[in-house]
């Protein structure tokens, strides 16, 4: 058996996001900053997490809300000061809580100063810090590649006359990785941070920053406007390469200090394997992307209905690749994504906090690391954006301009960006039913929600059957509970289109888990729930074993005796009847 003590400290902590921009503002300028987010610690501790991620605070035009850096070694003046920083980091680790950063390092912004030297000339010794290409006698882009935030992945730069790469906004110019110049100041850059303090690093779209030879046209999919870059950025030759140089210069001075966490969009389960196999000396976890593109279409804006069954079969994919080596990250939420409780729950006054901690029971309960959301823990839902004035983001902005330029009505592209929109995630968090929700005293950079008046932390702090204090709950099971630290995942009843049950399973110990994922009674008679023992964990006041479960019910019960993973797969089968 796996000795809890000889694991990883990060295999039993959990990971608060905080969106520094819409969480605290502590100078009322409407805008959330380093000292907002000190002056909120103790909440953070009584929840109980481990590590606090935040989203990038360093100086930046804030163009793509800081994921746009201009100096890596500063923070932006919106959000304080490195001594502001150097609080919140004492802050944390008093507390006993440590501090990842967001390190976006596949591109810069291009009021960078590597930038700015890199585009004056092209003899200039920055020149190759960045990703150049001559024009051609066609007029055209090198490659057909487009941007995510819509358009071109290229921009002519007038004052050589040739193109950068961007994979992001012109205003996040890729840097060139091949260029050993770049990976040694990035990782001289990460160094510094680990020497202030830092804990660790969540590392924006890592992924990408080995491009295929030749920067290839990708294939156009049908009705697309550009070609798919992806299997010529995502994952290309010298990623692993670069990674483990990275881990040897970097972390493997600090064993079993730093956290790493690589954002990996489009990773596949083998690939993830690779880049989280401790023997490889890579990174720790990555955030694959899977699971939160089964209800989208071509592009993140053709929403469509989730089939539970395709959910189950994607997570349980990712449980079993990952049981033996490498170690998965879990999350519904983060600042790129709408909200759960409203994407995959079901957000009416009925459902809402039975749904939010259903999901949040399935979620915690797999095996891997929790990520909580800012809101997350309160079962903050999508805004009722009205009109375009409401956005802010720069891919929600630049979608609707350029559909509503392809001939789509705006109200039309409106409709598109609402359950879709980043900004669903980066409303102020709701501290209180007051004015600005308690984010702010001034008008905040964005609406806050309108249903922060029961939608807030003031109010179940002291509920027990709130959203909040069962992610208490489920962060202290985590830490106190060596099976949902390391049992082994065994899904029950994947065909079942309502219910999610698996059990955890360690030499002493089992979990099952049965959680209703819709607004339905569900019968869900099994042998294991008739024998069980404890009841661990339950969503609603009066949950108990039972053979019933009511809408968005989660039940978590302790089986009594021995059982081996595939006995409890078999003899638990779960045999759900209709009602
Ligand atoms: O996002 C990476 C990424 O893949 C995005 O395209 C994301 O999937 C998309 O926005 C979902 O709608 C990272 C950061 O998390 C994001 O906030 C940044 O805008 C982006 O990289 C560029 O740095
Ligand atoms: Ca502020």
């Amino acid at each position: 058996m796996t000795d809890v003590e000889d694991q990883p400290w990060w295999r039993t902590a959990v990971v608060y996001q905080i969106y520094p921009r819409s969480f605290a503002d502590s100078n009322g300028d409407g805008i959330g900053d380093l000292a907002g987010i000190t002056s909120r610690l103790d909440y953070l501790a009584a929840l109980g997490v481990d590590v606090v991620w935040l989203s990038p605070i360093y100086r930046s035009p804030q163009d793509d809300n800081g994921y746009d850096i201009s100096d890596y070694r500063d923070v932006d003046p919106t959000f304080g000061t490195l001594a502001d920083l150097d609080e919140l980091i004492a802050g944390l680790h008093s507390r006993g809580m440590k501090l990842v950063m967001d390190l976006v390092v596949n591109h810069t912004s291009d009021e960078h100063p590597w930038f700015t030297e890199s585009r004056s000339a092209t003899t200039n010794s920055k020149r190759d810090w960045y990703i150049w290409r001559p024009q051609g006698t066609d007029g055209l882009p090198p490659n057909n590649w487009g941007s995510a935030f819509s358009g071109p992945a290229w921009e002519l730069d007038e004052t050589t006359g040739e193109w950068y790469l961007h994979l992001f906004s012109r205003k996040q110019p890729d840097l060139n990785w091949e260029n050993p110049a770049v990976r040694e100041a990035v990782q001289e850059m990460m160094t510094w941070w680990l020497d202030r303090g830092v804990d660790g690093f969540r590392m924006d779209v890592i992924n990408f920053i080995s491009k295929a030879d030749g920067l290839p046209d990708g294939d156009v999919p049908a009705g697309a406007l550009f070609g798919d870059g992806a299997p010529h950025y995502a994952s290309g030759p010298r990623i692993h390469e670069y990674l483990h140089e990275m881990h040897s210069r970097v972390f493997a001075a600090r064993p079993q200090q730093v956290l790493t966490i690589g954002e990996m969009p489009g990773v596949s389960v083998a690939q993830a394997r690779l880049f989280t196999d401790p023997a490889r000396a890579e990174l720790d976890m990555v955030f694959q992307f899977e699971h939160v593109q089964l209800d989208r279409g071509l592009t993140k804006w053709d929403t469509q209905a989730l089939d539970l069954r395709v959910l189950k079969a994607s997570l349980r994919r990712w449980q079993v690749a990952m049981a033996e080596v490498g170690w998965n990250s879990l999350y519904w939420n983060n600042h790129d994504q709408p909200r759960a409780v409203s994407r995959f729950g079901d957000d009416s006054p009925a459902h809402r906090v039975r749904s939010a901690t259903a999901l949040a029971t399935v979620l915690h309960l797999h095996r891997g690391t929790p990520f909580v959301y800012q809101g997350e823990e309160l079962g903050m839902t999508n805004m009722p954006f009205a009109s375009l004035a409401d956005y802010r983001d720069l891919e929600s902005l630049n979608h609707f301009a350029e559909i509503v330029g392809l001939g789509a009505e705006p109200d039309v592209a409106l409709a598109t960006l609402a359950p879709a929109s980043r900004d669903n995630a980066r409303t102020p968090m709701q501290w209180d039913a007051g004015e600005h929700a308690g984010f702010s005293t001034a008008t905040p950079w964005i609406a806050v929600h309108p249903n922060h008046s029961e939608v807030n932390v003031a109010a179940p702090l002291d509920d027990p059957n709130s959203v909040w204090h069962h992610y208490r709950q489920l962060i202290a099971l985590r830490h106190n509970d060596p099976v949902v630290m390391h049992g082994t995942f065994a899904m029950l009843a994947a065909d079942h289109e309502q219910l999610y049950a698996f059990t955890r399973t360690t030499d002493d110990d089992l979990l099952l888990v049965m959680v209703n994922l819709s607004s339905d009674p569900l019968l869900a008679g099994t042998e294991l729930a008739d024998r069980a023992g404890e009841l661990v964990l339950g969503n609603y006041p009066d949950t108990g074993p039972t053979q019933v479960l009511r809408p968005w019910e989660a039940l978590v019960l302790r089986v009594q005796g021995r059982r081996s993973a595939a006995e409890a797969a078999v003899a638990g089968g779960v045999v759900p009847q209709r009602p």
